[in-house]
């Protein structure tokens, strides 16, 4: 089972897989959360990927990729990878394609948060308050919110086409939120 959690930054992406990572007993493959670390790391690639997730763009394709690649060739993450926060552009939704291929295996499920912009400056400034993450501040939200909107089309209609997609209203609390993708999961014939 190869999961796609998809949404604007803020909307609960995170969240809502490691619920799933718990219950179906896979891995989680952050994008956020790697290029995060990349950061931490202090290296040159860390400074340039700062500098672009702290104005609210998306970092470059070339860079995400090669940091997914390095976990969908592993094997012991073969067919157990929820994949949180890529892919976030069309041509990140067709590499995702190819390098699954590549590795023998396919997407089994697409889930789309949907949230308000309102909803999400709420939750990362109450987010600010505990974590102290470099990119929640109001107005890298609002920049966030509308990259996302520019980029989401294509790939939600890439989705849809292939019959993968399923939207989830990401404005109810987190344990209803676990229970519809939870439905959602447990409705695909055949995985487990
Ligand atoms: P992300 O890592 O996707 O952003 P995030 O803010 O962590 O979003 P997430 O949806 O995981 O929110 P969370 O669960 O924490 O992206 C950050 C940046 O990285 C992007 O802007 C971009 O620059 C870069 N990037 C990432 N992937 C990329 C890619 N593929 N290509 C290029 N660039 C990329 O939830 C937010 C808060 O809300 C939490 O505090 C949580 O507790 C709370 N919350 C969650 N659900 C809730 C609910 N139902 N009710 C109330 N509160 C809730």
């Amino acid at each position: 089972m190869n999961i796609v959690i998809f949404g604007p930054p803020g909307a609960g992406k995170g969240t809502q897989s490691k619920f799933i990572v718990k219950k179906y007993n896979i891995y989680q493959l952050s994008t956020g959360d790697l290029l995060r670390n990349e950061i931490n790391n202090g290296s040159e690639l860390g400074n340039k990927i700062s500098s672009i997730m702290n104005s609210g763009e998306l970092v470059s394709d070339e860079i995400v990729g090669d940091l997914i690649e390095k976990f969908i060739s592993n094997e012991n993450y073969k067919n157990k990878i929820i994949f949180d926060g890529y892919p976030r552009t069309l041509s990140q939704a067709k590499n995702l394609d190819i390098l699954l291929n590549n590795h023998k295996q396919k997407l089994d499920i697409v889930l789309k948060l949907n949230v308000s912009l309102e909803t999400i400056k709420k939750r990362i400034l109450e987010r600010k308050s505990i974590e102290k993450r470099a990119d929640d501040d109001e107005k890298i939200a609002i920049k966030r919110f509308e990259t996302y909107e520019q980029s989401s089309e294509p790939v939600i209609n890439y989705y849809k086409q292939s019959k993968l997609l399923n939207v989830v209203n990401g404005e109810k609390s987190i344990s209803q939120i676990s229970d519809e993708i939870s439905r959602l999961i447990d409705s695909i014939k055949g995985w487990l």
